[in-house]
């Protein structure tokens, strides 16, 4: 069965389906807005004050929900943020794909030059394309083969991004210094740079070893491995000299550098895929940030990332092109107070709740594991100020901008990804029939009343450190969606709901949508 009518299937009897004759206008007359995609990262529901937030004020974002659609169902595809953005990215559950789970930072670039991905819609179209900061997607050909001293062999231009200027994984791990173009930025010669993520170069002091010298930050678990700035990591790494990045930098180099693409591109159709480090552990921002809240430092990268929306957004303004911009806000997965560093996160919280009240968190199957902030802004298409509660999937967003686009998404690419341009943009405010969700080795299913977690056996507290429930359950879990806090499961009352979301689950899984028609018939 071919892809569209396999997409007209599902999603025909719920009736969000935008059919292929979505694609009947041309390219030419398709509007071409700039887009850019902000990706927070561990940024969690509760964290905005848009989204109910206290104790931190974050009013450029406001400002974009204010002037935009502020979703209140939206669901990134996973708990960690490896597999959400390759999702997202390439519009795949990433489950499908071995390998996905969250990276190390000499992983082989895990979405492969072959495969269609966001920023091949937008070059379809003509658009300019930039990947901007974290990326946590891997890199050159195979897993620790890379020579971070030459071109890297893979990188993001293979993958439609005509510029890129990005952390290879996350700030806690190695190696610590921005890559641009596939080449470490600002390369040092005098200090060729060397990863390894089983041992240690001769002579490297460790966390773990020389806990004297982490002037800037020691953990709390994990993260005891190379020394940079003060700070020890996952991963060992050697040189780097003048390439190296200071932490307190990192979201100042970041908007920067997307500053400078706006700018370049300013006369020309343009997409960024702009994903900031704030506020993925560890947390260090800017000395100007510290103190703009009284939680420390994690309030305080919330502040800074809240700054980096509003530099972006000034920069639109002053070229003139904010109009004409479509900006699409959010975060790879649910929050984390202690990720392993000791930087009092907890203690500091002064009643804030990062999840916004919901269970669980970040790598969590709980709906606080993938809820997150969705903010969309096209001035003159996105009513102001609109309030958005049906359910949406990151999952949709590549099909989505195909859409707005007119491009056609080529044969097998983006094989979960559904075209829901008007419910991006709150035109259209119907639910998601469902949205599937990854979080450890087990899927929940969310439907409008229904949360769903498939059975497995598994830890119930996640085992290194971290203070979250994983959800991960070996009986099967139902929450009804108005029990918010996933406090009563109620599986055995409702074994027919059970059985219906296990039916869903196991067609998606074998692609064999059609099994899918009947899903407005669940009790
Ligand atoms: C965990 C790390 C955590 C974080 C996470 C990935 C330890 C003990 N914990 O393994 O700090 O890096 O991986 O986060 O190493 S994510 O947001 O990039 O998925
Ligand atoms: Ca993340």
């Amino acid at each position: 069965m071919n892809r569209q009518i396999i997409k007209s299937l599902t999603f025909g009897a719920a009736g969000a389906m935008t059919c292929a004759g979505a694609y009947a206008q041309t390219a030419q007359q398709k509007a071409r807005p700039n887009v850019i995609v902000i990706l927070a990262d561990d940024l969690g529901y509760g964290d905005l004050a848009c989204y109910g937030a206290k104790n931190v004020r974050t009013p450029n974002v406001d400002a974009l929900a204010s002037s935009g659609v502020r979703f209140t169902n939206c669901h990134a595809t996973a708990a960690t943020s490896t597999p959400s953005r390759y999702s997202l990215l390439t519009g795949q559950y990433a489950w499908r794909k071995p390998g996905t789970g969250v990276a190390a930072g000499n992983a082989g670039m895990i979405i492969r030059p072959e495969q269609f991905t966001m920023a091949d819609v937008f070059k379809s179209a003509g658009y300019a394309t930039a990947a901007i900061g974290k990326w946590h997607l891997g890199l050159g050909d195979k897993t620790g083969q890379q020579d971070w001293n030459a071109p890297l062999p893979a990188a993001l231009g293979d993958l439609g991004f005509d510029y890129s200027y990005i952390m290879a994984a996350t700030a806690d791990r190695v190696p610590c210094v921005f890559i641009e173009n596939g080449q470490v930025a600002n390369y040092d010669p005098s200090a060729p740079i060397f990863v390894d993520y089983q041992k240690n170069f001769p002579g490297e002091p460790t966390g773990k070893d020389n806990p004297e010298l982490l002037y800037n930050q020691k953990p709390s678990h994990g993260h005891d491995m190379a020394i940079v700035n003060g700070i020890s990591r996952i991963g060992y790494m050697k040189g780097g000299g003048k390439a190296l990045w200071k932490d307190e930098n990192i979201a100042d180099s970041i908007a920067s550098h997307a500053i400078g693409f706006i700018r370049r591109h300013a006369d020309e159709p343009f997409f960024m895929y702009f994903c900031t480090n704030d506020v993925h552990v560890p947390r260090f921002p800017h000395q100007r940030f510290r103190g703009a809240t009284n939680m420390g430092v994690r309030g305080d990268a919330i502040a800074q990332f809240d700054w980096t929306v509003g530099a972006l957004v000034a920069e639109l303004e002053r070229l003139g092109i904010a109009d004409n911009t479509l900006i699409v806000l959010t975060s790879d997965n649910g929050p984390v107070v202690d990720d392993g560093y000791d930087d009092r996160a907890e203690e500091l919280l002064n009643g804030h709740s990062p999840t916004g009240g919901l269970r669980g968190g970040k790598y969590s199957a709980f709906e606080g594991g993938t809820r997150v902030p969705f903010i969309v802004r096209y001035p003159g298409k996105t009513k102001k100020g609109q309030l958005d509660k049906a359910l949406f999937s990151h999952i949709d967003i590549l099909a989505s901008f195909a859409e707005l686009l007119g491009v056609r998404i080529p044969a097998g690419a983006a094989p979960d990804s559904y075209p829901r341009y008007k419910a991006l943009i709150g035109a259209d405010t119907q639910s998601r029939p469902w949205v599937l969700e990854e979080a450890f080795n087990t899927l929940a299913l969310r439907t409008p009343d229904w949360k769903y977690i498939y059975p497995v056996k598994g830890p119930a507290i996640v085992p290194w450190g971290t203070e979250i429930e994983t959800g991960l359950n070996e009986t099967p879990q139902l929450y009804n969606v108005a029990d918010l806090k996933e406090r009563k499961n109620v599986a055995a009352e409702h074994p027919d709901v059970v059985k219906r979301m296990n039916d869903i689950i196991s067609a998606i899984r074998a692609e064999n949508n059609a099994e899918l028609r009947s899903l407005d018939a669940l009790p």
